[in-house]
């Protein structure tokens, strides 16, 4: 059957791709990356520039308590928008699409209909949630997690990040301390747009994925004290090892995920000890573990496998553990119309579409739990992220933006 290539609106990829290349100035690293942590001064120049080109596009922005920035089309009727976007903080060796293509389609969407005169009938938003990385303050997705409802503002105003200082004194210094409620506008249904970070759409020569839910994450922090001891003179049976202690975790991290096989994922993506000298046997460590599955029994199961192993760790080398859970999220199932349309909207405009899960969470995933969600994957070329070499062709860049500016269309009448 060949595919119905229905003559319709286009978006602009030069102008996405100039503004994504702008964006990507702000923070810059080597090797064509970004480092914008979450409320750091390189995240206030990055929101500030895409404020900027909201408001040139006559938009109506709001900034809430948490520092979520919403800006809003209206629509021929008022009521609540159907809304796009995404995030515009970094991993300290982030790429430039992760979370900033969605937020920058959404804005490229509404230059499109601006120049084209085309009016909704409902309203059109465009969004970025504040601290979707986690990388800083945790949990990830915090603000979509606020606006949804799923963490009080002041709880997260109150969280104390790696370096220790608090969400609401860097929110405040950044100046995106906002005054609007959490959770307003109400949404009518969101729609983001991201690169897949995996390796699936790419190995398969797939243009769109129509995202089908979010998988499970789990993420815990242990800090492990021991006995700081000469490295030569202490005999074996006489250590109280939180270095061993540390790298033993990571160790069975791995293997819970070697044997859990399938859809297991588990890292040990930070370790820090002290005193951190080669000859002194370290006497404190901490460490996170990031464990997902796309099924919540699995998870569980994966969780309880780690537990048991730092219950007797703690038993076998008599050092002391205590865990904190940075993050847990139940995997999410998306709105089945809403990825049908995703789905059927790819195809008519003759691009190849799959359905997967997405390995990596999404402020989508919360917004899930108050309106239908959906996502659009677009390939990433090596399914690299987190890393300065992710990357994703601009033909696939204006594929994946045309099909949110129909989805949109479509859903806002
Ligand atoms: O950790 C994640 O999956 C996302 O990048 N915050
Ligand atoms: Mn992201
Ligand atoms: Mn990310």
């Amino acid at each position: 059957m060949t595919t119905p290539v229905r003559r319709e609106l286009t978006i602009d990829g030069g102008r996405l791709d100039q503004r994504i290349a702008a964006l990507a100035e702000v923070g810059s690293i080597d090797g064509g990356g970004v480092c914008r942590l979450a409320l750091s001064p390189e995240d206030k120049a990055g929101r500030d520039l895409v404020v900027g080109w909201m408001r040139e596009l006559g938009l109506a922005v709001s900034v809430d308590r948490i520092g979520n920035v919403v800006g809003v089309r209206p629509g021929r009727r008022d009521g609540p928008p159907v809304m796009t976007g995404s995030h515009i903080d970094t991993v300290r060796t982030g790429g430039r699409y992760d979370g900033n293509l969605g937020v920058l389609a959404g804005v490229e969407v509404i230059e499109t209909l601006n120049t084209a005169g085309i009016e909704t009938e409902h309203p059109l938003a465009v969004a970025f949630f504040t601290n979707e990385e986690g990388a800083r303050f945790a949990p990830d997705m915090m603000g979509s997690l606020v606006y949804v409802g799923g963490m009080g503002v002041d709880e997260a105003l109150g969280v104390v990040g790696i370096d220790g200082r608090s969400v609401g004194d860097c929110l405040a210094e950044i100046g995106y301390a906002g005054e609007a409620g959490c959770g307003a506008p109400a949404v009518k249904a969101f729609v983001e747009l991201h690169v897949e970070q995996g390796p699936v759409l790419e190995a398969e020569g797939v243009v769109i994925g129509a995202v089908e839910g979010v998988q499970g994450i789990s993420w815990t922090e242990y800090t492990i004290g021991g006995v700081s001891n000469h490295a030569g003179t202490t005999p074996m049976r006489m250590r109280t090892d939180a270095g061993y202690a540390a790298a033993a975790i990571a160790c069975e991290a791995r293997r819970i995920a070697t044997e859990f096989g399938g859809d297991q994922v588990a890292t040990v993506g930070a370790i820090t000890l002290k005193p951190n000298l080669v000859n002194v046997i370290a006497n404190h460590a901490l460490l996170t573990v990031d464990v997902r599955n796309t099924d919540e029994a699995t998870l569980q199961a994966a969780e309880k496998r780690m537990a048991d192993f730092v219950a007797a760790l703690v038993r076998d080398e008599g050092v002391t553990i205590t865990s904190r859970t940075l993050a847990r999220f139940e995997p999410v199932a998306f709105d089945p119309d809403l990825v049908d349309k995703v789905e059927a909207i790819a195809w008519a405009q003759g691009h190849s579409v799959r359905r997967l899960p997405s390995g990596a969470g999404h402020d989508a995933q919360m917004l899930a739990r108050v309106c239908p969600t959906a996502m659009i994957f677009v390939p990433s070329v090596g399914g690299i992220s987190h890393n300065v070499r992710e990357y994703t062709s601009p033909e696939h860049l204006q594929a994946g933006t045309n099909v949110l500016l129909h989805v949109m269309l479509d859903l806002a009448g």
